[in-house]
């Protein structure tokens, strides 16, 4: 088995440029996911972000998990679980416009803070999305503008806390699914894991690693490139000890873009037999709200129907 793709963004800058971006063409295409290091977010930055996201789920979140847990009897369970996730979550949304100062609860440093690395986490995705352009032979700003719509891009970050659980086999974290968006960044623990993919019909955990952050390729960037790129099914194994952060930030098209295959991708002889529809980034979302729990492929399914 070859080993989880990690991408060391330094090397972009030298004479192992080629190498590097090889590498990324081939971790979009044969993982969905990779692992970046050396991605210019400064490790003070991320240590803040997860000191203070650590302190607030103690103070804030803790107590009510537990209280959920016992309220619908998840600590005791004698069956397999399929309709909640072991997690502790809150939502922030940056773009189009941030709701930051309205989330309960926050210090204003850990606002603050959070406002200042979504900022840097929105250039690194567009960064990266330049870079997936050029491995695809993309011009520049493409699939930025294709994400855009009329009012930018929907950019949020899901703040996780995976406690530990008595029943791992029987619960998950977070149940299997892919994600709906564009391009997903993770800031996860260092030190306790959970995080798995699949590929090739097998679990393979994503490691955690200190200062790294994990990347992902959402259902939308599958329908652009046109099936060159997947997204990939992933999900949260709980663990019997150790609570584990996860800060998943979604780099997602605004509600009205249109999304459908790079005309560039399209080969020439199966435009007849498009795989891939044509949709409003919003309607996607909708039916993915019910849907999400499901593989990809009734979604795009249901997406064609629609149109037809
Ligand atoms: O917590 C994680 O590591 C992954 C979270 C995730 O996959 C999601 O929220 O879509
Ligand atoms: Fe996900």
């Amino acid at each position: 088995m070859e080993n989880f793709p990690l991408i060391n963004m330094e090397k972009l800058n030298g004479d192992e440029r080629r190498a590097t971006m090889d590498k990324i063409k081939d971790a979009c295409e044969s993982w969905g996911f990779f692992e970046l290091v050396n991605h210019g977010i400064s490790h003070e930055l991320l240590d803040t972000v997860e000191r203070m996201t650590k302190e607030h789920y103690k103070k804030c979140m803790e107590q009510r998990f537990k209280e959920m847990v016992t309220a619908k009897a998840l600590d005791d369970v004698k069956t397999e679980v399929n309709n909640v996730d072991w997690e502790s979550t809150f939502f922030l949304r940056h773009l189009p416009s941030s709701n930051i100062s309205e989330i309960p609860d926050l210090d204003d440093e850990y606002r603050e803070v959070m406002r200042d690395f979504a900022s840097k986490l929105e250039k690194l995705a567009e960064e990266l999305l330049d870079l997936l352009c050029e491995n695809l032979g993309l011009e520049k700003g493409y699939l930025k503008k294709a994400l855009y719509g009329s009012k930018g891009p929907n950019f949020g970050t899901k703040v996780s806390n995976y406690p530990p659980c008595p029943t791992p086999d029987l619960i998950k974290g977070l149940r299997a699914h892919t994600d709906a968006g564009g391009i997903i960044l993770l800031f996860q623990d260092d030190k306790v894991s959970g995080l798995q993919l699949l590929k090739d019909g097998e679990w393979i955990d994503v490691p955690p690693m200190r200062h790294s952050i994990v990347i992902n390729l959402g259902d939308q960037i599958e329908v652009i490139t046109n099936g060159r790129y997947k997204s990939v099914m992933h999900r949260v194994i709980a663990q019997t000890n150790g609570t584990r952060m996860s800060i998943a930030s979604f780099y997602n098209p605004g509600n009205d873009a249109v999304i459908y295959p790079a005309e560039k991708l399209v080969k020439e002889e199966s435009k007849d037999e498009r795989i891939y529809p044509k949709f409003v980034f919003d309607d996607y979302m909708k039916l993915y709200a019910g849907l999400k729990f499901q593989g990809k492929e009734p979604r795009f399914e249901a997406m064609k129907a629609a149109k037809a």
